[in-house]
């Protein structure tokens, strides 16, 4: 690939103008059309990319809700491909989940679904595609869902940014295709050669000294795991993945931010007028670029303010009961350089070469993709806890659907609530939850390139 880097940086200084983009708010309309559009993705002087997104806009519509409120949307299908949504994070009503073949069926080009559901949690969300997401998803069908409490933290600005990067063919603007790649898929999925938030290769924030911002950071790439720092800024992370800390946590070095996590900080602007500040970014080579510029001029306030309290607590967030929990084992199995000898696929038993020649690579639980019965059923209350062993030479992050969980950690503590959770190679990992939201769920990895070749399971909860 030549031409087209990874950052602002490379593209050089000239094309770097600063620009304050926010996601649109929904129009008062439910309708949410999924339709081909032509976007400026690439700076000016590539060709504009045609991209598949929620009304016209990479991202999507910011669709923002108060907690406890009843979100409706028509999703209309003006593409040429079936498609539905997945509502990531959201604990919902099993059939407004969006999975297609599991909890309902794909809509039809023309067709249209009505999602009609209550939103439990006050929080940091998305939607996205979940049919075809390897490819749907990297070519823009997704978007921001911000669910606000009854009572909001006392900042100056709420921002989201909607991280993601984008694969395009520098000659063209268009994506790389094909999109079901044997080399992304067998080793770290597909990872873009821009790399940009809320739809801009160039985003930037204006703020004051002393300003308290939230920012809330949603990861929409198909496989990036964005490792970030702040810059001429210090803070709090105050929620994962939508759900609030207990007490708010310094920010101290990296935020590591894996496909589809969430981390809504609060943060003070401490740079002086002019100074450097932003979102940096590591690249490969572990230099730090910056993702958002952030301008400082003014100043707000003469001195900085106090440690925010913590958000609000969601509902139905009880630590488990552990004594009671039903344990299971799901070995992660798959890919390059890691040796699975055989796995079932489609009722057969069948050996790593024979999975790669049908375009499958990994497993879960010796099981590629979706079965027809379920990797465990449970009963509705119950308590699981869920060893996982990475037994592959990559990073996944694991997504729940419907639930979130919490890791037990080593000494015996548990962590957050989370809806995904980044696995290492040779690290295993155990989650706890308790399966009160009835219905079939997927638990898959969010390097979608994996999802779409072996990394796809399901629980039932009755
Ligand atoms: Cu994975």
């Amino acid at each position: 690939m030549t031409g087209l880097t990874m950052t602002r940086r490379a593209l050089g200084a000239g094309l770097a103008a600063a620009a304050v983009v926010r996601p649109a708010f929904a129009k008062s309309a439910t309708e949410l059309t999924a339709r081909k559009a032509s976007v400026q993705l690439a700076p000016e002087g590539y060709p504009a990319t045609e991209v598949w997104s929620y009304d016209g806009s990479i991202p999507g519509p910011m669709i923002r809700a108060p907690q406890g409120a009843r979100l409706q949307r028509r999703l209309v299908n003006a593409l040429d491909v079936s498609t539905s949504v997945h509502w990531h994070g959201i604990r919902i009503d099993n059939a407004m989940d969006g999975v297609a073949g599991l909890t309902q069926s794909p809509v039809a080009p023309g067709a249209s679904f009505d999602y009609d559901f209550t939103l439990p949690d006050a929080g940091t969300y998305w939607y996205h595609a979940h049919t075809n997401s390897m490819e749907q998803v990297a070519r823009g069908l997704s978007g921001p869902l911000i669910v606000d409490e009854a009572d909001a933290p006392d900042v100056d600005r709420d921002e989201v940014l909607m991280l993601d990067d984008w694969l395009i063919d520098p000659e063209t603007g268009g994506f790389m295709e094909p999109f079901a790649h044997p080399m992304m898929m067998s080793h770290g999925g597909r990872t873009g050669n821009l790399v940009g938030v809320n739809g801009r290769f160039d985003f930037a924030l204006t703020a004051q000294r002393h300003e308290r911002l939230r920012l809330r950071l949603i990861n929409a790439a198909n496989a990036r795991i964005f490792v970030l720092r702040l810059q001429g800024m210090a803070g709090w992370t105050v929620a994962l993945d939508g759900m609030p800390l207990r007490a708010p946590e310094t920010v101290e070095g990296e935020i590591v931010l894996a496909p589809a996590q969430r981390v809504d900080l609060i943060v003070d602007v401490t740079a002086e007028e002019g100074s450097p500040a932003g979102l940096l970014m590591s690249q490969d080579d572990d230099s730090w670029v910056a993702l958002a510029d952030m301008t400082v001029s003014g100043s707000r306030a003469r001195v900085a303010r106090p440690a925010p309290a913590a958000l609000p607590p969601n509902p139905r967030t009880d630590l488990p009961d552990l004594a009671q929990a039903r344990q299971v084992e799901m070995a992660m199995e798959g890919g390059a350089m890691a040796g699975m000898e055989s796995a079932l696929f489609e009722g057969e038993r069948l050996g790593f070469r024979e999975l790669v020649s049908r375009g499958q690579f990994w497993a879960l639980a010796g099981q590629v993709g979706r079965s027809d019965t379920p990797f465990a059923s449970l009963s509705r209350g119950e308590t699981v806890r869920l060893r996982l062993s990475n037994d592959t030479v990559f990073p996944h992050a694991m997504h729940l659907h419907g639930m979130h969980f919490r890791e037990l950690r080593g000494d015996g503590s548990l962590g957050p609530l989370r809806d995904t959770i980044l696995s290492l190679p040779q690290e295993p990992l155990e989650i706890a939850f308790v399966a009160d939201n009835p219905g079939k769920w997927l638990f898959h990895c969010h390097m979608l390139a994996h999802a779409a070749s072996g990394m796809t399971t399901w629980i039932e909860v009755a």
